[in-house]
């Protein structure tokens, strides 16, 4: 499959689950779906047969509440059942691995529970040291949300990882300028991004987080130091009326609106 199919994929799976679940978060995972995709065909050492070796390429979702993404690409690699995805959230009596915030606890494929914003990329961190101590060469890949940002172990993370030469770290920024209730700017301004890691430590590149060629590009080269990818995002993408809406932060996809987004996405619905 194409990265552009599975980032399709991944949003119809998306919507799927959260119309199931009547789960939040739609946005925030229509937002990453490329980023996921590409990391997921492709760019990470990483499949169902070595999810425990320990050699394998790491992936963390920090902003963990954009898990369903992640258990799109996972279902869509073969690491879970395609069917359990309908089991999102536990919802409707049933009973469910797949929590709503990312979860690890028996799903494989997936390093570490996240949620608490500003956790994930430190324990990623830990994780990219511990490769470097342990004399191995995997990469570890962490998803960091814009308004995560907000956190201040975000930026200790920043230091520390540029002061231990961690250049088998990926950071990838989903900025999309938006998180739950207003955008970035109006909560804590984050203003140039791109500067702010690069004062700390990092090489950073812009680009633009739906274009699946570059985002394979900028993640398969190696660095000389920790990276920071800035991908420029829309939250909600790929569903018009959810783009850049605010209110897909916690709204469900119902009815007529759940229909639509599954006719603009180009599948069935159920
Ligand atoms: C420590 C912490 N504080 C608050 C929240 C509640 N919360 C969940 S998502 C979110 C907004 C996150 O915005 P952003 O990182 O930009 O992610 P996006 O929704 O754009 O994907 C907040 C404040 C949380 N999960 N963890
Ligand atoms: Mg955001």
């Amino acid at each position: 499959m194409t990265n552009e199919g599975l980032a399709r994929q991944i949003r119809r799976d998306v919507v799927e689950m959260t119309h199931i679940a009547h789960a939040s978060h739609v946005a925030s995972a229509l937002s990453i779906a490329d980023i996921v995709a590409v990391l997921y065909n492709g760019v990470m050492n990483i499949s169902p047969q070595n999810a425990d070796d320990p050699n394998r390429d790491r992936f963390v979702l920090s902003k963990g509440h954009a898990g369903a993404a992640v258990y799109a690409a996972l279902a869509e690699k073969g690491f879970i059942p395609r069917e359990e995805l309908r089991t999102y959230y536990g919802m409707n009596g049933t009973e469910s691995r797949l929590s709503g915030h990312i979860s690890h606890k028996g799903v494989p494929g997936v390093e570490i529970s996240t949620g608490s914003l500003g956790q994930g990329v430190c324990v990623a961190c830990g994780f990219a040291l511990a490769g470097k101590k342990d004399g191995r060469d995997y990469r570890v890949f962490a998803v960091v949300g814009d308004g995560e940002c907000d956190e201040g172990s975000v930026w200790e993370m920043a230091l520390f990882a540029a002061h231990t030469k961690l250049n088998n770290y990926t950071v990838i920024v989903d900025r999309n300028n938006l998180q739950s209730l207003k955008s970035t700017e109006d909560t804590i301004a984050l203003g140039d991004l791109s500067a702010k890691w690069k004062a700390f430590g990092w090489d950073v590149v812009d680009i633009d987080g739906h274009n699946c060629g570059d985002l394979k590009s900028v993640l398969s080269g190696k660095r000389d130091k920790p990276l920071c990818v800035i991908a420029h995002t829309v939250k909600g993408k790929g569903v018009s009326f959810m783009e850049n809406d605010i209110v897909w932060h916690y709204r469900d996809p119902q009815n007529e609106q759940y229909e639509q987004a599954i006719a603009e996405l180009g599948g069935d619905p159920l």
